[in-house]
């Protein structure tokens, strides 16, 4: 395991923490169980930093689960895009352009989402552009496993194999969970590797709270062609502290005072034992 990398993920889920106490809410258990594969995507992955983001030629990024914002506004502002402390202040606040799903007057957002389903048809329209123009871009897009039941995924996903897209790469958060309890008891998806691959999509499966097995999954992805890929990437939901992991009910919550204590201390935690892993 990248031993730096994990160390961070406790700073930027701390981060993400405060920055939902400054806005009064926010979508904490899908943040922290993708803040690995954004980390991974921004800080390894994805030729994009504030330098070329007008450049054509640059990766795009799509979060198509766009409720799960703070994590990203998180590490754009870690990356560089604009001062993460002064999006940590006002996140939520009235007037404010950090507002609780992605917004594409930040520098760094590609497309304002939070209405699910829309990211991957986006993507597909993205990678098919730069296709035509012959633009060496990749394509990536971070989906939901709730957000799958969107029927419009599927119309992204036909699309993606039909125009053989293999500079797209969508990713699922796959923590189980969507907002109203587990993902198989709202719209069965058991079979979801089988499903993609019917669709003529090469599937990675992976542990998408691990930076290796993130690292190996969009090396794979990037080597495939012919086809795109979509990497199911298996994580927790709250991950970070035992109070919120696997539970619904934090889908959208504010920690009171007591919780957030709790979650801060189980953070430094975290963060002491990667330190000395
Ligand atoms: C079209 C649409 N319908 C409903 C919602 C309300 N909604 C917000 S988040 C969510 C659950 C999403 O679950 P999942 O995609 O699994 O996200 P994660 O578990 O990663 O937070 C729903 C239904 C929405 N944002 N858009
Ligand atoms: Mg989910």
């Amino acid at each position: 395991m990248d031993k730096e990398m994990k160390v961070l993920s406790y700073d930027y889920r701390m981060d993400t923490v405060r920055m939902i106490m400054s806005g009064g809410g926010g979508h904490i258990g899908g943040d922290m169980s993708e803040m690995e594969i954004l980390m991974q995507l921004y800080l390894k992955e994805m030729n994009i930093s504030p330098e070329n983001q007008n450049d054509p030629n640059r990766d795009y990024f799509i979060l198509s689960k766009g409720h799960a914002v703070e994590s990203f506004y998180t590490i754009l502002g870690h990356k560089g895009f604009y001062d993460l402390e002064d999006a940590i202040a006002r996140f939520s606040h009235f007037g404010s352009e950090f507002i609780g799903h992605p917004n594409n007057v930040i520098p760094g957002v590609e497309m304002n989402s939070g209405s699910l389903g829309h990211g991957l048809p986006v993507a597909v329209g993205l990678a098919i552009a730069a296709k035509m123009d012959k633009r060496p871009s990749r394509v990536y897009v971070l989906m939901g496993d709730g957000e799958l039941a969107e029927g419009s995924v599927w119309e992204g996903a036909m699309s993606g194999h039909n125009y053989n897209l293999d500079n797209l790469c969508a990713i699922v958060d796959r923590n189980h969970l969507q907002i109203s309890g587990n993902t198989e008891n709202v719209m069965k998806q058991d079979d979801q590797e089988k499903r993609w691959a019917a669709f003529g999509w090469n599937v990675i499966k992976c542990d998408g709270n691990d930076f290796d097995a993130l690292e190996d999954a969009f090396a794979k992805a990037r080597a495939h062609k012919g086809d795109p890929t979509v990497i199911i990437a298996d994580t927790i939901k709250g991950k970070g502290s035992p109070i919120m992991e696997n539970k619904a009910g934090w889908h959208h919550h504010l920690p009171n005072a007591e919780e957030y204590e709790q979650i801060m201390k189980d953070l430094e935690a975290g963060k002491e034992a990667a330190i000395n892993e």
